[in-house]
């Protein structure tokens, strides 16, 4: 993109400012958009969302200021530590509350959540299904390993039964939460599926995610090597899996049909299960205040508050 000689001018009080010629912008290139050397074990699932992360940003030629990425705690909320961009290391599963305000303050930006499954459906949870009621414009993450990876090895919502962690050192006995379930039913708009061990999928996934208005949701497995090696393996061709795509007959408006496809034994399907267009919270609050604004046209900050008191008496 071109900045135009206006928007390069010299600085304001100069009375006969001298045009200088446009300059040019150049897009990020991944190596710019990368900051710090990730500080994740060798092996694990989210280098290769990371990755793809840059090559999305670098496609959509995106700049620092138009990026967030807004995480919770984890070794998959370290994310945005390693994007040279703005965004926020935020409390432990409350990414998304953060992430709504951004979004609804700042229409600009496309708001990126990156968060593990501990992060988003046991601790965040409840925000995980009211920022999905609301469809608040924005694309949400999960990069599940099935186990809380930071604390090193305790069960998470997402631990099939049976799991021996150190908090079920007999085996997980609570039935794990299906996160492409859980956000089909809170109201997400979209919902798709994949897996780190598919690179061209994930990037896939992501371009569709960040293409759709409202709140957009990616499982994403991503292998904790560390504390729950071979987890995916059964969805991984190169280790003897089967990575099955959504059937192309599959109706992605279809609520009971994309319910039906999460409910699928792993390693399941992997793709958009769900996508349907619906008014977001973005544009419906858009409305409310530029409706109010009107109201109040001409009128000065203090002549304002000076009507809701009258209002009060
Ligand atoms: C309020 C609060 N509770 C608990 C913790 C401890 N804690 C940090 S990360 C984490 C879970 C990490 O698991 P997950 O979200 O699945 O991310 P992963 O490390 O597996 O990527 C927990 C329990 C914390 N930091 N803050
Ligand atoms: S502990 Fe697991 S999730 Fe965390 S960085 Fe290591 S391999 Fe990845
Ligand atoms: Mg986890």
């Amino acid at each position: 993109m071109i900045a135009t000689a206006s928007e390069v001018l010299a600085p304001s009080g100069q009375s006969n400012p001298v045009p200088v010629p446009p300059v040019e912008r150049k897009p990020l290139t991944k190596k710019e958009i990368a900051a710090d050397h990730p500080t994740w074990c060798p092996g694990c699932g989210d280098f290769a969302v990371l990755a793809l992360y840059f090559k999305l940003i670098e496609k959509r030629k995106l700049w620092q200021e138009k990026i967030t990425t807004i995480s919770g705690i984890g070794c998959s909320s370290r994310f945005p530590y390693f994007v040279q961009a703005y965004g926020a290391h935020y409390i432990h599963g409350r990414s998304l509350a953060f992430a709504s305000g951004v979004s609804l303050s700042r229409p600009d930006l496309h708001v990126f959540v990156f968060g593990g499954d501990g992060d988003l459906f046991s601790i965040g949870g409840n925000h995980f299904t009211h920022t999905a009621r609301k469809n608040i414009k924005l694309t949400c993450v999960a990069m599940d390993n099935w186990v809380y990876g930071l604390t090193k090895k305790q069960t998470s919502p997402t631990s099939p039964l049976g799991f021996k962690s150190k908090t079920d050192i007999w085996g997980a006995v609570d039935y794990p939460v299906n996160p492409m379930k859980q956000a089909i039913a809170a109201g997400a708009s979209f919902v798709a599926r994949t897996t780190s061990s598919n690179p061209n999928h994930v990037a896939q996934m992501m371009d569709a995610a960040m293409d759709h208005d409202g709140f957009s949701f990616i499982e994403c497995l991503s292998e904790c090597v560390e504390f729950y090696e071979g987890a995916f393996d059964a969805s991984n061709p190169r280790k003897g899996g089967v990575f099955n795509t959504v059937p192309a007959t599959h109706d992605v408006t279809n609520e009971t049909a994309a319910y039906k496809l999460a409910g699928e034994p792993f390693p399941g399907y992997f793709g958009i299960f769900y996508k349907v267009s619906k008014p977001t919270k973005n544009e419906k609050e858009a409305a409310i205040s530029s409706s109010a604004r009107e109201k109040v046209k001409g009128l000065k900050d203090w002549e304002i508050l000076q009507k809701t008191f009258d209002r009060m008496r």
